[in-house]
């Protein structure tokens, strides 16, 4: 069965923005949209979270089972073949008498895909589309499924002579507002956010995402790490989300954290964490805030990152350049190209 061009790209657009009133967890953000033979929407739905109906089974449970019938299903996910909290996506679309499932990017699990081959063999007509943009919705879920943990994003923020604080330890501020209020987004693009025990007695930072005009802005969950208690009276305590802690070995806690539904991890303190991170090969993304200003002294952003000798130094990839009032934001990435 041939499809309707534009009316599945414009179905498609709309299924990527219903995926994004899912939930971040552990399961991928997903929405459908079943379209009628002439290309008229006939339902739309999205997954809630682990353990709810799966966006083709919800935009299905939208319809009259006569409706269902010769429509076409735009999924942004290829539909699931497997039983796992829920039933196989393929089954109930083939079920429901659907005649063409548009879907953007392959289930990569080992159980769940195989749900665009068990649709075409039954006869149905079955095509891919936008793969990108559709791997691009759920691009944090498909790096938790290929490594098993969060993308960790480390930020610091410096003097341009690579110091983190004044010989005293004082840090606030190094850079301007712009670079901070950068900074609150980026906290609010993360599903938690980590900081080492000697921040929190340093610095007592709340760690919430403060966006101005944006007072629903998501927050991320504090994860404190090291083995130092925190102060009964830490404002991390009163965090909006509640907190963790966590231990040093590093790995094992990210795939916790990912076993948890965290996805994306944003590092942000201090020097200590910064290095851990870097040394157990566990970054992924830095973002720098370079201010134009000198401190001198001890307090360098890094200290061992396990560089020995020059052979050994951590090439980067600059992924963004960009100047925020009279501060500058470096973006990287530990991958070389
Ligand atoms: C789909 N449509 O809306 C979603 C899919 O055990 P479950 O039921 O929670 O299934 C989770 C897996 O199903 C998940 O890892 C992914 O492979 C797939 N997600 N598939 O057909 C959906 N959310
Ligand atoms: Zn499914």
């Amino acid at each position: 069965m041939a499809g309707n061009p534009v009316a599945e790209r414009d179905a498609m657009a709309r299924a990527r923005e219903l995926a994004h009133r899912g939930p971040r967890g552990v399961n991928p953000q997903v929405g459908a949209v079943i379209l009628s033979p002439d290309g008229r929407v006939l339902g739309e739905g999205w997954h809630r979270g682990a353990g709810t109906p799966h966006a083709e089974v919800d935009a299905l449970s939208r319809l009259r089972p006569e409706e269902a019938r010769g429509a076409t299903a735009i999924v942004t996910l290829e539909p699931c073949n497997h039983t796992g909290r829920t039933g196989p996506c393929a089954e109930a679309l083939l079920e429901a008498g659907v005649a063409r499932v548009v879907y953007a990017c392959d289930d990569p699990g080992d159980a769940s895909s195989g749900g665009a081959a068990r649709l075409q063999a039954a006869g149905v007509a079955v095509a891919r589309l936008d793969e990108a943009e559709g791997e691009a919705v759920i691009a944090d879920w498909l790096f938790v499924q290929r490594t098993g943990r969060p993308r960790v994003t480390v930020k610091w923020a410096q003097s341009l002579d690579g110091r983190a604080a004044a010989a005293d330890g004082s840090s606030q501020w190094i850079t301007g507002p712009q670079a901070r209020a950068h900074v609150h987004r980026e906290r609010s693009a993360h599903d938690a956010i980590a900081v080492g025990t000697g921040t929190v007695l340093a610095d007592d930072p709340k760690l919430t995402a403060r966006i101005d005009g944006d007072a629903d802005a998501p927050q991320p969950m504090p994860v404190v790490f090291g083995t130092r208690a925190i102060p009964v009276d830490a404002a991390v305590r009163r965090h909006p989300r509640g907190h963790r802690t966590a231990g040093h070995d590093l790995e094992r806690e990210l795939f916790g954290l990912a076993a948890d539904g965290v996805q994306s991890l944003y590092v942000e303190g201090g020097p200590t964490l910064a290095s851990a991170f870097l040394a157990a090969g566990l970054a992924d993304r830095l973002t720098i805030y370079l201010a134009p200003t000198l401190l001198g002294g001890p307090r360098t952003v890094l200290d061992d990152i396990g560089v020995r000798t020059i052979d050994e130094q951590r090439r980067l990839t600059v992924t963004r350049l960009e100047q925020l009032g009279p501060d500058l934001l470096v973006e990287a990435t530990t991958e070389e190209v």
